[in-house]
Formats: C-alpha cells, sequence, structure tokens
C-alpha cells in the first residue's frame, strides 16, 4: 500500500501548477437545503476525496494548501450541508485542501476559540498548511470566487450574510469564517481559551489582529456572500455575560491567553471518508 502511495505522490509531482485562477469557479451559487439528504450522498459526488476530507487536483500542481477548521457539537444537521457544498466548492478553486472538524466533547459550556486553537495545532501537526480557514458550520458559501486561500494579512470572509441583510454588521466584525497563515496565528497569539458560551470571542480575535499589528483584509460584498442555516441559540451555549468585560481588557491579556497557554486533551481521531473528527476535551472554565 505504501508503496502504490508512494508512486502516485512521485507522479503528482511532475504536474504543472493549477493556473493562478481557476478556471472551473462558476461565480454565484444558489443554495438550497434539500431534505433528505445524507452523508453517503455526499460521498458519492465526491469521489475525489480521500478519507480524512483530503483533495487534491487531479490534473494540477495545487498551487495553495489550506485546512477548514469547523468548530462542532450536536449540529450534525448543519455539517451534512457544509460538507454537500464546501466539497465541491473547494474542488472547483483547485485546492489542496483537508477539513477538520473539531468536536467539543461533554455537555459542558461551548468554547468556539479554543476549539480552533485545537484544530490549528491538530491541523499543523498532520501538514504544512499554507493557511487556515476557520469556519462556523452553519455557514454556506454563495460565491465561488471567495477563494479560500490566505491574504498578507488576516482575512475575514464572511463579509456579506444574509442574516445581516448581505451587510458588514459594523466595521470591526470578525466572526462566521476567517482566514490565517500559521505565521499570523502565531503573531495574535492564536485565538483566546477563556471565551466560554456564546458571544465575543469574535471581537476579541479582531482586536488581536490590530494588537498583533496586523490589518483585516476582506473580500468584496458582491462576493464574500454566505447563507447561514437558520438556528436558535443552542443548549450549552448560552450567552456569555462577561464578554464586555472581557473585551475591554483583551490588550492585558492577550500574550497572557491563546495558543501559548491552550491546554486540552484529545480523546479521539477518526479519519472519516468527508472529513477528519477530533474529539476533544477542552475542560471547564478556570
Ligand atoms: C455568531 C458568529 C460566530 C460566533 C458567534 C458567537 C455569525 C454568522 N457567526 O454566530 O462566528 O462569533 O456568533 O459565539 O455571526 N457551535 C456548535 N454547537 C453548539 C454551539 C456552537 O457546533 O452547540 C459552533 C458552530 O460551528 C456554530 C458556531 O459554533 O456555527 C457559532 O455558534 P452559533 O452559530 O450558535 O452562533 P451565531 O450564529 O450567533
Ligand atoms: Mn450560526
Amino acid at each position: 500500500a505504501n508503496l502504490s502511495l508512494l508512486t502516485k505522490a512521485q507522479g503528482k509531482e511532475d504536474l504543472a501548477y493549477c493556473p493562478k485562477t481557476s478556471p472551473l469557479t462558476v461565480g454565484p451559487i444558489h443554495v438550497s437545503f434539500p431534505s433528505g439528504l445524507t452523508l453517503e450522498q455526499v460521498e458519492r459526488k465526491n469521489p475525489l476525496v480521500i478519507r480524512g476530507g483530503r483533495y487534491r487536483p487531479p490534473n494540477c500542481e495545487a498551487r495553495y494548501k489550506t485546512a477548514i477548521i469547523v468548530p462542532h457539537r450536536n449540529r450534525e444537521h448543519h455539517l451534512k450541508y457544509l460538507l454537500y457544498y464546501l466539497h465541491p466548492f473547494l474542488q472547483r478553486q483547485q485546492l489542496n485542501y483537508g477539513i477538520y472538524v473539531i468536536h467539543q466533547a461533554g455537555n459542558y459550556t461551548f468554547n468556539r476559540a479554543k476549539l480552533m486553537n485545537v484544530g490549528f495545532r491538530e491541523a499543523m501537526r498532520e501538514e504544512s498548511w499554507d493557511c487556515l480557514f476557520f469556519h462556523d458550520v452553519d455557514l454556506i458559501p454563495e460565491d465561488d470566487r471567495n477563494t479560500y486561500t490566505c491574504d498578507p494579512n488576516p482575512k475575514h470572509a464572511a463579509v456579506a450574510m444574509d442574516k445581516f441583510g448581505y451587510k458588514l454588521p459594523y466595521k470591526m466584525y470578525f466572526g462566521g469564517v476567517s482566514a490565517l497563515t500559521p505565521d499570523q496565528y502565531l503573531k495574535m497569539n492564536g485565538f483566546p481559551n477563556n471565551y466560554w458560551g456564546w458571544g465575543g470571542e469574535d471581537d476579541d480575535i479582531g482586536v488581536r489582529v490590530s494588537l498583533g499589528g496586523m490589518v483585516i483584509t476582506r473580500p468584496s460584498l458582491a462576493v464574500g456572500r454566505y447563507k447561514m442555516i437558520k438556528h436558535k441559540l443552542d443548549e450549552g451555549n448560552e450567552i456569555n455575560p462577561r464578554r464586555f468585560n472581557m473585551l475591554a481588557k483583551t490588550r492585558q491579556t492577550w500574550k497572557l491567553d491563546g495558543m501559548n497557554t491552550v491546554d486540552y486533551e484529545i480523546i479521539s481521531r477518526q479519519y472519516q471518508p468527508l472529513f477528519t473528527n477530533i474529539t476533544v476535551n477542552i475542560g471547564t472554565e478556570a
């Protein structure tokens, strides 16, 4: 088995680079949510995706290697639609990519940002990704010119969402979907670990970008369009009442809490057909 993998990889080294702009993108995508969709159907539609949710273009050498990091618990229904749209979308962009679902174990309060730190470390352990996309499970991109590659500065990709009337809600907004290179991520000490429950962590991350000496870049409103699958606030992700107090202190805390202090325990790593699932115990509030 190893030998055949080797020859395949060697064969690929002779391939020419993919074009700088993919000829396969189509622009606007009509997003709807067909009922009864199964993961098996998504698998059949994506025959070139290999175990762990990995893909490389078959006929050219990808210019970019992108990991998608999805924080998750109890949203299997949304995950199915995300995979249904994201796999073909990324393939049309001719990326070398992998999808990682970071599943918070247990019933303790959800912590989106800490799960992203886990995803960063665990994805980078496997592969030297050029770019990491931190991606809510319920956001479906509606235009494939929204390229899942990184910029010279941290990129906020979800600029125009249906739930905000396809406008940016406020200038420092950094929620939903964002993209950073490993260097950029480490420069801002990753994301905070101490935001438990809903809210605030995205603004903290936005502030970290500037504290790290960087600026936020964005695609145009026409291209950075997303549909959010409708949902209620989850049980176990109640609004964090401390978020404003915490946000007022980001300047004092960002170097003391983040990628340099993240601690967790991996419970399992499963290479499923359409994604790598990492189930993790991230502990509880101190
Ligand atoms: C907004 C932001 C989101 C985040 C959140 C505040 C948008 C589109 N997104 O999302 O980026 O800043 O506010 O924390 O404005 N999740 C689970 N299981 C849970 C709870 C959350 O998987 O039980 C994950 C999932 O990937 C979800 C994400 O966390 O998409 C954000 O949670 P949300 O969708 O409930 O919050 P929302 O839509 O207000
Ligand atoms: Mn949501």
